[in-house]
């Protein structure tokens, strides 16, 4: 079983995309731990090339060059430090791992940790792999046909062979180091190219973690129907993730009368057991990825509202994206002259960061749902009140959720929850809801202010 995240029952993950694992070490120690937070999906960890043209894009951390644990984020001493600290204050570190390709085709050179690598040859000696480890040049065109998907490079990629027992063992070999490390599971790229029974050959070489159990996987797979590669045929391998939550947001934050049937099974969306659920991830913020019409940073109020839903509802295991700032979809993390990545700054009143991090994770009515999913765990919604503007539903009789885009929301709605007075979360207790003995509490809620409002039992007071 390759489901449980390892962190004690939490709910929420954040994808800290590109930051440096001494950021993300003080980050797991002064706010992620303290707002509940389970884990964090950082970027790629393995020695990748170096892209000059265009200049240092993100995309070349998608390229390996050998498995050694230097990257763009930092060195092996500054991850492993990162991995303890961590866990030490008990958030977890998933490792976005590239085990369905190395370099693209015609790029040599040498990689961040110092390993030479040739791409044409077929030449990876930092692992090391050579052509006979590369499936047959062929190039993906068609996703209507599974074996291409499968066996051809995507966006000529060197595409590994991962039927080949030296492969295998390859793959293998590096993630029971990152588990060694403390590392409690893996974002495994581009899973819909590699065959799900190459993917069950591979966990069965894998360690159990250190204080027992399997590492969580969760598998990107991007299925928004019309393809013959379905989700559900990488479930036996742990969580996957499910794209069409993303469509289902956006269009409900646009009529919130469509919410009530954001999983909607009928469109074949994944399991709630087994869907990695975001409202929008690093290729789809920027149009890689089937990208499209979603919410993200640059709609604030919308981006809002539809995070704060996603983590109310009942439905999957949920990513928070935090981003950098960009202007165009190549352009890599903040930078100095050497483009060394920056550090991240925490801004004065905590609810953002600065050197162009955008830092979502810590917008309030994004940070503090985090403590409102985590109690409700196990929980299905109930009182169901929606019309275009307002939205509001209890889950179970442990919390209650409400949001506007109407202007001024003032309504009594029944919470289902024990009498009682009650702190908003998203406020940090700012605003009070008073909950009567049948259980109805009148709403207040201006969508320019605050436009989410949300309470649980046993919260503060
Ligand atoms: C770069 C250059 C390339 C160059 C290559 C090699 O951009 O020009 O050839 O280097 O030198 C990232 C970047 C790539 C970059 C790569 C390597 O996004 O631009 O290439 O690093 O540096 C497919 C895969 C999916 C993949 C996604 C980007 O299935 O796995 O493409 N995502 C992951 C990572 C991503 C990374 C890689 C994989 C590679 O998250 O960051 O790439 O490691 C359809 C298919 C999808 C497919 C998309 C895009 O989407 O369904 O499977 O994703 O197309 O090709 C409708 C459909 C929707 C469809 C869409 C577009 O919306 O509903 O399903 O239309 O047709």
């Amino acid at each position: 079983d390759y489901t449980d995240p390892h962190c004690g029952g939490k709910q929420v993950i954040v994808h800290l995309f590109e930051w440096k694992w001494t950021d993300i070490a003080l980050e797991c120690e002064r706010y992620l731990s303290k707002k509940g937070y389970c884990g964090v999906q950082v970027s790629p960890a393995n020695e990748h090339v170096m892209v000059t043209s265009p200049p240092r894009p993100w995309w070349e951390r998608y390229q390996p060059v050998s498995y050694k644990l230097h990257s763009r984020s930092g060195t092996e001493a500054e991850f492993t430090d990162m991995v303890s600290r961590c866990k030490a204050v008990g958030v977890r570190i998933y490792v976005d791992v590239i085990i369905n390709h190395m370099a693209g085709l015609g790029r040599t050179g040498t990689g961040t940790g110092g390993s030479s690598f040739d791409s044409t040859n077929y030449n990876f000696p930092g692992v090391p792999y050579v052509r006979e480890h590369f499936n047959p040049y062929c190039k993906l065109n068609n996703y209507g046909d599974p074996n291409q998907v499968r066996n051809c490079y995507l966006v000529d990629l060197t595409d590994l062979d991962q039927g080949n027992e030296y492969v295998r063992n390859s793959i293998a070999g590096f993630l029971n180091k990152l588990t060694d490390l403390g590392v409690a599971g893996y974002r495994l790229d581009a899973a819909k190219h590699m065959w799900p029974r190459d993917l069950t050959a591979i966990q069965q070489k894998l360690k159990d973690l250190p204080e027992g159990g399997r590492p969580f996987f969760f598998m990107e797979v991007i299925d928004q129907g019309g393809e013959p590669i379905k989700t559900q045929e990488y479930t036996p391998n742990g969580y996957v993730t499910e794209f069409r939550y993303c469509i289902k947001l956006r269009e409900g934050i646009n009529d919130f009368g469509r919410l009530g049937q954001a999983v909607d099974y009928g469109w074949g969306m994944t399991d709630s057991g087994h869907a990695l659920v975001f409202v929008d991830n690093h290729d789809n913020q920027r149009g890689h990825g089937g990208g499209g019409d979603l919410l993200t940073h640059k709609n604030p109020q919308n981006y809002k509202l539809a995070v704060a839903f996603m983590l109310a509802n009942d439905y999957g295991f949920t990513r928070v994206m935090s981003s950098f700032s960009f202007s165009n979809s190549d352009q890599g993390p903040p930078h100095n002259g050497d483009f060394s990545t920056m550090d991240v700054t925490i801004n004065a009143d905590g609810k953002g960061c600065g050197n162009g991090w955008v830092c979502e994770h810590r917008w309030p009515s994004i940070a503090n749902m985090v403590a409102f999913r985590n109690a409700v765990a196990g929980t299905t919604k109930g009182n169901y009140y929606a019309t275009n503007g307002e939205l509001a539903f209890s889950r179970g009789n442990k919390g209650f959720f409400a949001m506007s885009k109407s202007g001024q929301m003032d309504k009594t709605l029944q919470t289902g929850l024990p009498a009682g007075q009650y702190c908003d979360l998203i406020t940090d207790c700012a605003r009070k809801i008073t909950v009567d003995g049948s259980g109805n509490a009148h709403i207040v809620l201006n969508s320019n202010d605050n436009p989410v409002v949300a309470f649980i039992v046993g919260g503060p007071t």
